[in-house]
C-alpha cells in the first residue's frame, strides 16, 4: 500500500476546511466520519486535522450535541437524503445540521491529533479550545440520553449506531411504522447497488423516527421514542474517549479525575450487556438484551481494564467473528440467521471498526493477531480502492470507493 495513493484519497476528498465521506454518496460533513478521518489526515498535515475536528465542533448544538450530519451549503440541497429541509435545524452559527448523533469517538480522535504535533497543537491552542466543546459533549449523552436509568447512554436512531441496518436492531425496528414510500425519495441507490444497501422498508421506518423526533424539536425528555437500545460500540467508544479527555486535561493542567470516574462508572455499567461471552444491546422497550451478535459487541474490547476482555476475545476468534482467519472483522455473526456477505452491516466488513480492534489488541499485548489485522487492512485498503467495506469471506469491495476512513486508517496504520 502507498500512503501517496491513502493520501491522494483524502486530498481529494478535501473540502477546505473539513473532508467528505465519499463525494458521490455523503457529500457534506458526518461525525464519526470526521474523527477517524481527522485520525489519519494527521499524518498529512497535523493543522489540517485539527481544522477537521474544529468544524465538525463548529457545528454542535446549544444543548451540547453533536449532529451526525453538518450540511455544505455549497451542495445542491436535495443531493443527500434526508438533507437539510427534511431535518430542519439550524445552529445558533446558522450551520445545517442533522438532528441526530454519531458515537462518540472524538476525544480520542483529538488526542491523537494533538499527539502527532504537540509543538502545533499548544500554538494553536488547539486542546484548551476544543475541550470545554467535548466536555459539553459528552455531558449532553450522559445527562439526556440514560434514558434506561442504567448509566449508559441509549440510542434513539439505528443511524445513531453508525451501523445503520445492524440485524441488532430489527426487533425494535419492525415496531415502527414506515413513513410511506412515495412520501421520500432515497439519494443513496443513485451511488451504490441496491443490494448493497437497507432495504426500502428499513428506509422507511428511518424516516419515520427521525420524522418523529424532529417534530418534538429533537427534545429528548418528550420525544416518544419507538426505539431506544443502549449499543455497547457506542458505550465503549464514550468510555474510550472519556479516557482521552482525562489525558487532555492532565495536558492543560485540569483536573482528570472527573473523567476517570466517569469512565469507571461507565465500565461498570457496560457489563451489564455482556452475555454468551459477548456485549449485547439492551432494548429498552422490552428491558431484554437483543439476541444478535454484532461487531458493535466485540467493539468494548478497546475498554482499558475490561473485565470481560479474555473471554471476548476469545468469542472474536471463534466461529461466530473467526478473527485473523476471514478479512477484518465481520459486521454481523457469520453463523447468524440475518447474515448478508454483502449487505452494509448485515455481514460485511469494515474499516473502522477493524481500526477500533487493532488499536484494541495492540494494548491488550496481542502482536500476532494485531499484525496479522494490520496486513490484511493495508492490502485490503489498496486492493480494493479504499472501499467503503468488504465481504468477509472474499474481501470483494462493496458500497462507495475512495470512502475517506478507509484511506485515513490505511494511512494511520501504515505510518
Ligand atoms: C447512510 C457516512 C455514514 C457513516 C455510517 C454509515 C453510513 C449514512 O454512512 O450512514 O446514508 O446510511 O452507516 O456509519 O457515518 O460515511
Amino acid at each position: 500500500m502507498t500512503d501517496r495513493q491513502a493520501s491522494e484519497v483524502l486530498l481529494g476528498n478535501w473540502t477546505g476546511h473539513s473532508t467528505v465521506p465519499s463525494h458521490s454518496l455523503y457529500p457534506h460533513q458526518w461525525s464519526w466520519d470526521s474523527a477517524f478521518i481527522a485520525i489519519g489526515l494527521r499524518h498529512l498535515s497535523p493543522r489540517r486535522a485539527q481544522v477537521e475536528l474544529e468544524s465538525l465542533l463548529g457545528s454542535q448544538w446549544a444543548d451540547g450535541r453533536i449532529p451526525h450530519i453538518s450540511f455544505s451549503p455549497s451542495v445542491a440541497r436535495d443531493a443527500y437524503f434526508p438533507g437539510p429541509d427534511f431535518w430542519q435545524a439550524i445552529t445558533r452559527g446558522g450551520i445545517e445540521t442533522s438532528g441526530i448523533v454519531q458515537p462518540p469517538v472524538h476525544a480520542l480522535a483529538v488526542w491523537l491529533t494533538h499527539q502527532a504535533d504537540p509543538v502545533e497543537s499548544v500554538r494553536r491552542n488547539f486542546l484548551a479550545r476544543v475541550y470545554p466543546k467535548l466536555v459539553a459533549w459528552h455531558t449532553y449523552l450522559r445527562e439526556h440520553r440514560d434514558l434506561g436509568g442504567h448509566g449508559l447512554v441509549a440510542i434513539v436512531h439505528p443511524w445513531e449506531s453508525g451501523m445503520d441496518n445492524s440485524p441488532a436492531w430489527d426487533e425494535a425496528l419492525a415496531r415502527v411504522e414506515p413513513a410511506p414510500l412515495d412520501s421520500f425519495t432515497r439519494r443513496d441507490t443513485d451511488h451504490a447497488s441496491n443490494a448493497d444497501r437497507p432495504t426500502d422498508l428499513d428506509y422507511g421506518r428511518y424516516v419515520q423516527l427521525a420524522a418523529t423526533y424532529r417534530d418534538h424539536r429533537y427534545d429528548d425528555a418528550r420525544t416518544p421514542f419507538a426505539f431506544a437500545l443502549e449499543d455497547p460500540c457506542f458505550n465503549a467508544l464514550l468510555i474510550a474517549s472519556e479516557h482521552a479527555l482525562a489525558s487532555i486535561a492532565a495536558e492543560l493542567s485540569l483536573d482528570p479525575a472527573p473523567h476517570l470516574s466517569a469512565a469507571a462508572e461507565l465500565t461498570k455499567s457496560l457489563s451489564t450487556l455482556f452475555t454468551d461471552g459477548i456485549f449485547r444491546a439492551r432494548d429498552l422497550k422490552s428491558g431484554e438484551l437483543v439476541a444478535a451478535d454484532t461487531i458493535s459487541g466485540l467493539v468494548p474490547l478497546l475498554v482499558p481494564e475490561l473485565p470481560e476482555a479474555t473471554e471476548l476475545l476469545g468469542t472474536a476468534q471463534g466461529p461466530r467473528f473467526q478473527l485473523g482467519k476471514v478479512h477484518l472483522v465481520p459486521s454481523y455473526d457469520l453463523t447468524g440467521p440475518a447474515f448478508e456477505p454483502g449487505r452494509y452491516w448485515r455481514g460485511p466488513s469494515w474499516f473502522n471498526t477493524a481500526w477500533l480492534i487493532h488499536r484494541a489488541l495492540a494494548a491488550l499485548d496481542q502482536p500476532t493477531l494485531a499484525e496479522a489485522l494490520r496486513q490484511d487492512f493495508l492490502t485490503l485498503a489498496t486492493d480494493t480502492d479504499f472501499a467503503e467495506y468488504v465481504d468477509p469471506y472474499t474481501g470483494q469491495p462493496r458500497g462507495a470507493r475512495d470512502f475517506s476512513w478507509t484511506a485515513a486508517l490505511a494511512l494511520d496504520l501504515s505510518c
